[in-house]
């Protein structure tokens, strides 16, 4: 299809629709700010720099392990996937990236797809690999782990395949690669604890070694699942000691369904700040043990605290001495059975986008200020003054100003994008997908 001006049209009359309220709200909410000090431009400037790439995984209908209930009109390949990407990116103004997974889309010509992305606005992020599952004619299988395996090919096989995925992402202008390991035992006694570790930190070495100057290397922790017992790279410690091992491109990822329920981890992206070691994200929600929930769903507060965290780093001067381009790479890792895809990453997308506008509200002076004096409610309150604003105003005038929707969803229904794709892509079936970390 490729040409997808009907969804400008759609766009332009949803806008049109929705203006006049949206100035109303927008110019109210500036006046809510400047009493607080705050100036709505400078505001909406710092909103507009917001960034998040889309899972190429996140096209397909999800599935759980006991079943999948495949949307009318999934992508048939890597070309359909950046199409629906832009899609998202259009009407959120936010998503300007896709994340790769390889080897589930993995291009067959790669020059052919950066050239198709960057006709669709695209370019790509970090590229994910995969040894948690066996492919179709892979030699050797991954049943007992990839990177930490005992067996030395099982491990060179894995560390190829990490190799393979800089040079496909190198040829995408890629600057990153993600390895999420499921390497770990089910049972005690099945894999020794520290030599597992060592095996894996070994592997990546060599792929390390690969790794063009300007890139980075993301690790990202998990504490379970799909081992039961002992995952080796099961929390930030261990990989931030795996950052530490293999040099000053290493980075950890945090996968927000990656940890054990109750965890506090914005306290994990403050001590991967202080450390120098935190490298993105994955985003998603999660209510018990999973990770595949849509951002900010469920736990908006959570996703406030960590944006307060990484605002805070941002603005430091020590935080900016240690590293004076503060970056962290922001991807949506989430894939469920029930909602149409792309409204699952348009909405997951104005909820991390919102959750970061909220904590630019944040009244940082004064904070310190009740930090200082121990003042528990005021400090506390400051922080929630930021959190109940309700910026969707600003939100959508990003959007606006960047040519996307004031309210996405709605000018995404308006198109019928779905139901022309499932005409068009009909019969051609998005292949079943696996569950990635
Ligand atoms: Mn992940």
């Amino acid at each position: 299809m490729n040409d997808l001006s009907f969804l400008d049209t759609a766009v332009a009359a949803c806008n049109e629709q929705l203006a006049a309220a949206h100035e109303a709200d927008l110019q109210a909410l500036g006046g809510q700010l400047a009493r607080r000090g705050l100036d709505l431009e400078r505001v909406l400037a710092q909103a507009a720099r917001l960034e998040v790439a889309v899972p190429s995984w996140g096209f397909s209908q999800g599935g759980t392990r006991f079943g999948r209930f495949p949307i009318a009109g999934e992508p048939r390949g890597l070309e359909d996937k950046l199409q629906d990407a832009a899609v998202v990116h259009r009407l959120t103004a936010v998503t300007p990236r896709v994340s790769l997974h390889i080897p589930w889309d993995k291009p067959e010509n790669p020059r052919e797809i950066k050239r198709l992305a960057g006709e669709l606005g695209l370019g790509f992020d970090a590229v994910n690999s995969n040894t948690f599952q066996d492919q179709p004619g892979q030699r050797l299988s991954y049943k007992y782990g990839s990177l930490a395996h005992t067996d030395p090919a099982v491990r060179r096989q894995a560390i190829e395949h990490n190799l393979e995925c800089i040079e496909i992402g190198r040829q995408l202008g890629s600057k990153a690669l993600t390895v999420w390991l499921a390497d770990g035992g089910s049972f005690p006694g099945q894999m020794h604890l520290r030599r597992s570790l060592d095996r894996v930190i070994e592997s990546l070495q060599e792929v390390y070694a690969g790794l063009p100057a300007n890139w980075r290397l993301f690790t990202e922790h998990k504490p379970f699942e799909p081992a039961f017992y002992s995952t080796v790279v099961q929390d930030w410690g261990t990989s931030w000691m795996i950052a530490q091992a293999l040099g000053p491109q290493a980075f950890c990822l945090v996968d927000l369904g990656h940890h054990l329920p109750n965890c506090n981890i914005e306290q994990v992206v403050a001590r991967l700040i202080a450390v120098n070691r935190l490298g993105g994200f994955h985003f998603n929600d999660s209510k018990f043990a999973d990770d595949d929930l849509s951002a900010g769903s469920l736990k908006p507060y959570q996703l406030f605290l960590i944006f307060h965290e990484l605002v805070d780093a941002a603005e430091d001067p020590k935080v900016r001495k240690a590293r004076p381009k503060f970056a962290p790479a922001y991807m949506i890792d989430q894939s469920h059975n029930v909602k149409d895809p792309i409204e699952d990453l348009i909405q997951s997308a104005v909820e991390i986008h919102r959750a970061y506008v909220k904590a630019l509200l944040v009244d940082r002076r004064a904070l310190a200020v009740h930090q200082e004096n121990n003042d528990v409610v005021m400090a506390e309150r400051t922080l929630k003054a930021a959190f109940d604003t309700d910026v969707s105003p600003i939100l959508a005038e990003v959007r606006r100003r960047a040519g996307g929707a004031i309210d996405p969803i709605l000018a995404y229904r308006e198109s019928a994008y779905r139901a022309r794709v499932a005409e068009e892509r009909a019969g051609g079936g998005g292949r079943d997908r696996g569950v990635l970390g």
